[in-house]
């Protein structure tokens, strides 16, 4: 199954804590489409879009926190503001009426990037559940 490979290749890269492609991104030495940005946290196009929207939002400070099921009482604040952030860019995209936001925690959800991000996906009718 695609869906089985697609978690076994994610296993193959799981959390290391080592620093990702998005530190890059957050340092502007890689180029992103950024449609959002303030102190805390950068919002930019996935590269591989799943809908007409499909943004990522991240922390500009990761703190330890490389996937949502290793987030600890002092990344409350960042977990909301994300959340927060996420409406933000659904409003900016024009999908605040309809959106999706998910977030890949671990191989058996297929995370591929270890620095927490929220996918926030729309502009088209989504199916649910997703896979
Ligand atoms: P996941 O939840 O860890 O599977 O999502 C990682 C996303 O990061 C995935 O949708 C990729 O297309 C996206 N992405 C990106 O936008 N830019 C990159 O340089 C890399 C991954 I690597």
């Amino acid at each position: 199954h695609d869906e089985e490979a697609a978690a076994r290749a994610a296993a193959v890269n799981a959390d290391t804590g080592a620093p990702t492609i998005f530190d890059k991104i957050i340092a502007k030495e890689i180029p992103a489409s950024v449609v959002y940005e303030d102190q805390k946290v950068l919002a930019f196009r996935d590269i591989n879009p799943q809908a007409p929207v499909h943004v990522l939002v991240i922390p500009k400070s990761r703190d330890g926190l490389t996937e949502l099921g290793k987030a600890e009482q002092r990344h409350e604040d960042i977990l909301g503001h994300l959340l927060y952030a996420a409406k933000i860019v659904a409003e900016k995209e024009g999908i605040v009426d309809g959106f999706r936001v998910v977030i890949n925690s671990g191989p058996s959800a297929c995370q591929s990037v270890y620095h927490l991000h929220l996918h926030v996906l729309g502009g088209r009718q989504l199916k649910w559940p997703a896979g």
